[in-house]
């Protein structure tokens, strides 16, 4: 066997294990819950450092006694007979008592920090209502009668307390970089709260299902924006109004038309007549969402698209309103039984929040992602959602309305009759983007 230089091979093996041990130090760790970010991390992190500590200096002392032991008192050629012993009371003693002292400085600070997670949270905190369903995410704001989906946005420094709901199986909520997680679980309502603390700066942040919930459970992801409190207030004043373009949003802009006109200072404008796919006018607040440009890369979806062939020219003609027909027009709920499942504030409902059982869609075109943080919100991958969104998220409820789809759930082809054609999804796809 060829002898092994122990002396010229150690240094190396010391070298490579310090430069693997390093390697694990710096970078960007987007997903990580070892930041102190709310005082739900705090309490979380200070454990685990102590934990760490603790173990590390056990760990630390016993493999030194171990290697010590084993070279020391190793068998030697002709040596004598090792001496007998039978225990030793001190030692023993010691060696319970330390780990026993070891368990009550973790313990200590553990059931504190569970007290603490545990107390109501403060009565000023902004009360969000968070409602898990296979597989996406609904958010309520009900101080603001705000309903969404799959994007939440937080104030930096106020406290935001959580109610946890499920409409179907279990599901758990977590947002790393603010804390710890907790589950969503049936008949019961769960809280959780935190402040994202006064010195963030604002930042888009991962979340996801923790909780196995069934064939999408990988998929149900979201976004959390935590932004400052003049942005958030901005983004609520937008959020709480009604769809642009909706009935209802008529009605607000000629109000706010004769009102414009009532105060000379103010610049009357002389259209007023809002066309179905307006794009932001000045009557329903101005839109204000977190910024596209200053999504880092770990926000952006990069799921793979399906093959599915989409003619641009098509999308780039879509007709919102004629999108907004084919949805609104009960006539045509046969085809496009959208508003049976999905809610737009001011349109037509056939469905309310407590059973819709899609996302909500009345601000829809303000969204950077859909499908439960799956996809770019862009008109080519909503338009091949639409055509056939359980080929892009496995077991989505959400059926395929392509003609000539394969739907994987029910395993058929759509008949022409009962799908929609790819002129007809475009049109659907401009009026969904109009939905400001
Ligand atoms: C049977 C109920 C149902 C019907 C009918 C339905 N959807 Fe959906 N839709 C869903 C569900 C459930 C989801 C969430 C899927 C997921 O993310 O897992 C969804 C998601 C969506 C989304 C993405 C929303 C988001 O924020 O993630 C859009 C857009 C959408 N549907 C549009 C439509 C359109 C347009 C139609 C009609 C052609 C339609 N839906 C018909 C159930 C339905
Ligand atoms: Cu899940």
């Amino acid at each position: 066997m060829p002898k092994l230089h122990l002396r010229r091979v150690a240094p190396v093996a010391v070298l490579a294990l310090a430069l693997l041990a390093l390697a694990a130090c710096g970078g960007d760790y987007p997903n990580s819950t070892f930041s102190k970010n709310t005082e739900l991390n705090d309490g979380a992190v200070f454990i685990w450092d102590r934990m760490m500590l603790l173990g590390t200096i056990v760990f630390v002392v016993v493999e030194v006694l171990l290697v010590y032991t084993i070279f020391k008192f190793r068998r030697r050629e002709g040596g004598p007979a090792p001496r007998q012993i039978h225990g030793n009371a001190a030692l023993e003693i010691t060696w319970t008592a330390i780990p026993a002292l070891i368990l009550v400085f973790l313990a200590v600070p553990t059931v504190r920090t569970i007290f603490e997670n545990q107390r109501k949270a403060p009565a000023n905190a902004l009360q969000v209502e968070v409602i898990g369903h296979q597989w996406w995410w609904e958010f309520r704001y009900p101080e603001y009668g705000i309903t969404t989906a799959n994007e939440l946005y937080l104030p930096i420094g106020r406290t935001v307390n959580f109610s946890l709901r499920t409409r179907d199986v279990l599901h758990s909520f977590w947002i790393p970089q603010l804390g710890g997680k907790r589950d969503l679980i049936a008949n019961k309502v769960n809280y959780i709260w935190f402040t994202p603390k006064e010195t963030l700066s604002p930042a888009a942040l991962n979340g996801a299902c923790v909780e196995y919930c069934g064939a999408s459970h990988a998929n149900m992801r979201f976004r959390t924006f935590t932004v400052t409190a003049a942005d958030f207030d901005k983004w609520v004043a937008h959020q709480k109004t009604v769809a642009i373009g909706s009935p209802a949003a008529g009605a607000a802009a000629a109000a706010a038309d004769s009102a414009a006109k009532a105060k000379p200072a103010v610049p009357v404008k002389t259209a007023s007549i809002i066309p179905v796919a307006a794009p932001a006018e000045p009557t329903v607040p101005e839109a204000w969402v977190f910024p596209a440009d200053k999504l880092p890369a770990y926000a952006i979806p990069s799921t793979p698209m399906p093959a599915t062939a989409f003619d641009d020219a098509l999308l780039a003609a879509g007709d919102a309103k004629a999108g907004r027909e084919l949805l609104m027009n009960p006539a045509n709920l046969g085809k496009a039984p959208c508003m049976t499942c999905h809610v737009v504030k001011g349109e037509t409902n056939y469905a309310t929040d407590d059973n819709a059982k899609g996302p909500n869609l009345t601000h829809f075109g303000t969204r950077h992602t859909f499908g439960a943080g799956l996809f770019r919100n862009d008109a080519r991958t909503l338009a091949l959602w639409i055509k056939n969104a359980p080929a892009m998220k496995p077991g989505s409820v959400m059926p395929t309305f392509g003609v000539g789809e394969f739907n994987p759930m029910i395993k058929q082809q759509v008949p022409a009759a009962a799908g929609l054609d790819d002129k007809q999804i475009a049109d659907i796809v401009a009026y969904l983007r109009s939905l400001k």
